[in-house]
C-alpha cells in the first residue's frame, strides 16, 4: 500500500494544487468516521453500518476562498478495539490524520485520548498534522471545544505535532470543510518545512 504521492512523478509533488493527500480517518467505533467520509464524498447524509475493515475513497473537495479543488484519498478504518492495531498500517506515510471524537461519549473520552496519543506518538507519525473532529455537536450535552481539548490532553502532544480541533455535525456537514481547510494548510506548511530542511542538508 502506498500513499498517493508515491504514485506521482516527483515534479508533481512540488505543485500543491495537483497533489492528492493521503488521510487516515481514525477514532473509536461509532464516533462518526464513516458519516464524515460519505458526507464529504456525496455531500449528503448516508446511513452507515459499523465498518468491519476499512473504506477507502478518493474525494475531490473545493477549498479556500478561490475554491481550489484538492483531492484527498481517505482511509476510514474501523474503530472497534480488535481493529485498532491496524491503524498503524494505515497511517504509514500518511499526510494527515483525522481523529473523530463523539463529543457526547464522556464515558469513553479517556479511551479516545489514549488511542489518539498512542497513534500520534508512534515514530512514523512524528510531525504528521492532526485534525481532531469534535463530532455530534448537534446533540445536547456535547462537550465544547475547550473541554475536549482538555479531556483529550491535546497540549500534551507537544509542539512537534500540528493540530486543530474542529467542532462538527457530520450528519449535516457543519464544520467539515473548515476542518479540512485547516488540515490542508498544516500539511502544506509541513511539506514546505521538510523541503527547506532537505535543501539545507
Ligand atoms: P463510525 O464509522 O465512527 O463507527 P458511523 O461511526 O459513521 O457509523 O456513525 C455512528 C452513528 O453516529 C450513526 O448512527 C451516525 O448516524 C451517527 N452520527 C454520525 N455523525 C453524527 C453527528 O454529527 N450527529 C449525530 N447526532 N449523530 C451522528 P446510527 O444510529 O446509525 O448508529
Ligand atoms: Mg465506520
Amino acid at each position: 500500500m502506498g500513499n498517493g504521492l508515491s504514485e506521482q512523478p516527483s515534479f508533481l509533488s512540488n505543485i500543491p494544487f495537483l497533489q492528492a493527500f493521503h488521510i487516515a480517518i481514525l477514532g473509536l467505533d461509532s464516533a462518526g468516521k464513516t458519516t464524515v467520509l460519505y458526507r464529504l464524498q456525496f455531500n449528503e447524509f448516508v446511513n452507515t453500518v459499523p465498518t468491519k475493515g476499512f473504506n477507502a475513497e478518493k474525494v475531490k473537495v473545493s477549498l479556500g476562498s478561490r475554491s481550489r479543488t484538492v483531492t484527498f484519498h481517505f482511509w476510514d478504518v474501523g474503530g472497534q478495539e480488535k481493529l485498532r492495531p491496524l491503524w498503524k498500517s494505515y497511517t504509514r506515510c500518511t499526510d494527515g490524520i483525522v481523529f473523530v471524537v463523539d463529543s457526547v461519549d464522556v464515558e469513553r473520552m479517556e479511551e479516545a485520548k489514549t488511542e489518539l496519543h498512542k497513534i500520534v506518538k508512534t515514530s512514523e507519525n512524528q510531525g504528521v498534522p492532526l485534525l481532531v473532529v469534535a463530532n455530534k455537536q448537534d446533540l445536547r450535552h456535547a462537550l465544547g471545544p475547550a473541554e475536549l481539548e482538555r479531556s483529550l490532553a491535546l497540549k500534551e502532544l507537544g509542539p512537534g505535532t500540528p493540530w486543530h480541533l474542529q467542532p462538527t455535525c457530520a450528519i449535516i456537514g457543519d464544520g467539515l470543510k473548515e476542518g479540512l481547510e485547516k488540515l490542508h494548510d498544516m500539511i502544506l506548511k509541513r511539506r514546505k518545512a521538510l523541503r527547506q530542511q532537505k535543501k539545507k542538508r
